[in-house]
């Protein structure tokens, strides 16, 4: 399967911040990377890698939290065949006049039924340490998507708002809406338009790295699960002092330069893809 964009689907993304296109991963994929899930929060890696973040494990983290892991493609051989695709790299550097496209960072997201929210934010927000300060995101769902199951929503437009900090509380927040509303005020939106994705699994949604999305809790008996593969520019620069914690430690001394071992260009216009993917 390809994701390749019609000319609506790149209207309606420059309109609304983000767009859906079905038929991303096929029902082998998907079931291949259920398979996956529980394995990987059990801390079972293929690989040997350990992901680079990880707030739940099994049989120590809380039941009602959202679980996620961030590059479980390091991990595991079919997580990473989903999230390296070049298509995936295209279509991001595309929407976003990218010459090419990295992978920053990928999530594998499992929010069993009574899971709690994760808050509305904007991707580019905790991007201050790469430049230029640019996201794309692939959200891609394994699982049916209704509203009462915490599926992923968008405030629609809100790409073309302000960026603004991190959100108070990611996980689980009291009000997962509070950033955003702030936010739509900021940008003179008294009432900002938030829509619930409703999608079959294997489906994806390309956002925006501004768009403000997030998702609320798990009120249905289903579980949701979702793969995202979050993509930088393929020119991206470490920032010359503004450090993350976690993926500075893949900082070269002496170069702002990204190591492709650790963030593989996934499709450049001029034909190069990282050749060990
Ligand atoms: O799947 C979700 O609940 C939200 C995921 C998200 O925030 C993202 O993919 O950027």
């Amino acid at each position: 399967m390809q994701l390749a964009l019609t000319a609506a689907q790149n209207e309606s993304f420059r309109r609304d911040g983000y767009v859906i296109v079905e038929n991303v991963l096929d029902a082998a994929t998907v079931e291949a990377a259920w398979a996956r899930v529980e394995p990987l929060f059990s801390g079972h890696f293929e690989t040997g890698v350990q992901p680079d973040e990880w707030n739940w494990r099994a049989g120590s983290g809380a039941a009602d939290v959202t679980r996620q892991i961030c590059n479980a493609w390091k991990a595991d051989p079919r997580i990473a065949a989903i999230v390296l695709r070049a298509d995936i790299g295209r279509a991001c550097a595309e929407l976003r006049g990218w010459p090419g496209a990295r992978i920053n960072q990928d999530n594998v997201i499992w929010k069993p039924p009574g899971a709690a929210s994760l808050g509305f934010h904007q991707d580019d927000s905790y991007q201050d340490w790469i430049v230029p300060r640019e996201m794309m995101t692939v959200w891609m769902t394994l699982d049916d998507t209704r509203a009462d199951q915490g599926t992923i929503e968008y405030a629609r437009g809100s790409h073309l708002w302000p960026l603004s900090p991190p959100i108070a509380q990611f996980h689980a927040p009291n009000d997962p809406l509070f950033d955003l509303r702030a936010a739509a005020r900021r940008a003179g939106q008294a009432k900002p338009e938030v829509l619930a994705i409703e999608i079959p699994a294997g489906s994806a949604v390309i956002h925006h790295g501004r768009t403000w999305h997030g998702s609320r809790d798990n009120r249905g008996d289903q579980p949701r699960r979702a793969v995202v593969a979050h993509c930088m520019s393929s020119e991206a620069r470490f920032h010359a002092s503004n450090v993350s914690p976690i993926y500075g430690r893949y900082r070269r001394q002496g170069t702002d330069e990204m190591d492709e071992s650790f963030f593989p260009i996934l499709w450049r216009n001029d034909g190069y893809r990282t050749p060990w993917i």
